[in-house]
């Protein structure tokens, strides 16, 4: 079966109280209401100790699958292929790189097209302020070659895809590494994050491991595991990752 460990009984994936990182080689799919039961790998979820769901959508072509639960918001990036979307009655086409965010009480949909579509998705009980109206649908595309120096370092580019708005309780970012290139210090915060390799390799620090990481390897963060991240090899390191913004930790609700 390609792509699973050639050592029969090994494998990279690591599951503990501060950190997971989950190879593809050890997914299993399984069905998520709304979606036809091979269509999703679910990564992070809260049994693992997440406040989020992270999983990967594979929809052949022209099949469909959506999600509609109430008070939950969705953050989907469309990684391969291309589909169209039902979002609360909006249309919309999407190709690689672009995505959408569906605010709490949005059901939404995906119909491939001829080629399928591969796509992940991060998912939150939606965290409201009193008095701030929730957030709106956001429709976006990965910008190439775009990006923010992350903390003055050029070769660490950051793109972010959410407004920065008291109404959003989620931030979902894009990191592009030039090989060589690191997160400038080990950080420890009380977010949390969920992470999809997009491109490239490099190594994760995860509370006390090191981990070496490619394309297609996803990564839970629990709040406070310490993290740092150095980009190796000969092309540029990418990764999409999810995090938790802009409540504070008594409110019981992220
Ligand atoms: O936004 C972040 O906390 C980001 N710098 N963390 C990470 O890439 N592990
Ligand atoms: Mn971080």
């Amino acid at each position: 079966m390609p792509g699973r460990a050639s050592l029969l009984g090994s494998t990279r994936t690591v599951v503990g109280k501060t950190h997971a990182l989950l190879d593809p080689a050890s997914h299993v799919h399984g069905g998520l209401p709304g979606f036809s039961s091979d269509a999703v790998v679910v990564l992070i979820s809260p049994p693992i100790g997440a406040g989020f769901v992270q999983f990967l959508v594979d929809l052949e072509p022209y099949e469909a699958g959506g999600s509609s639960l109430p008070g939950i918001e969705s953050f989907l990036y469309l990684l391969a292929g291309e589909a169209s979307a039902d979002l609360g009655g909006r249309a919309a086409s999407l190709s690689a790189g672009d995505f959408f965010f569906s605010p709490p009480g949005i059901e939404w949909s995906l119909r491939a097209g001829g080629s399928g579509a591969h796509a992940v998705v991060f998912q939150k009980t939606y965290a409201r302020l009193p008095g701030v109206e929730p957030p709106s649908l956001v429709l976006g595309r990965t910008e190439e070659g775009g990006g923010r120096p992350f903390l003055g370092d050029p070769d660490a580019l950051l793109q972010t895809f959410l407004p920065e708005e008291p109404s959003f309780d989620m931030a979902v970012n894009l990191f592009q590494f030039r090989p060589g290139a690191s997160l400038p210090f080990v950080e420890a915060h009380v977010m949390e994050h969920g992470l999809l390799m997009l491109e490239g390799r490099g190594i994760y620090r995860l509370d006390d491991g090191w981990y070496p990481v490619v394309a297609g390897d996803a990564i839970w963060m629990a709040p406070y595991c310490p993290q740092w991240f150095a980009a190796l090899g000969p092309t540029p390191a990418r990764y999409l990752y999810y995090k938790d913004v802009g409540r504070h930790p008594l409110d019981g609700s992220h």
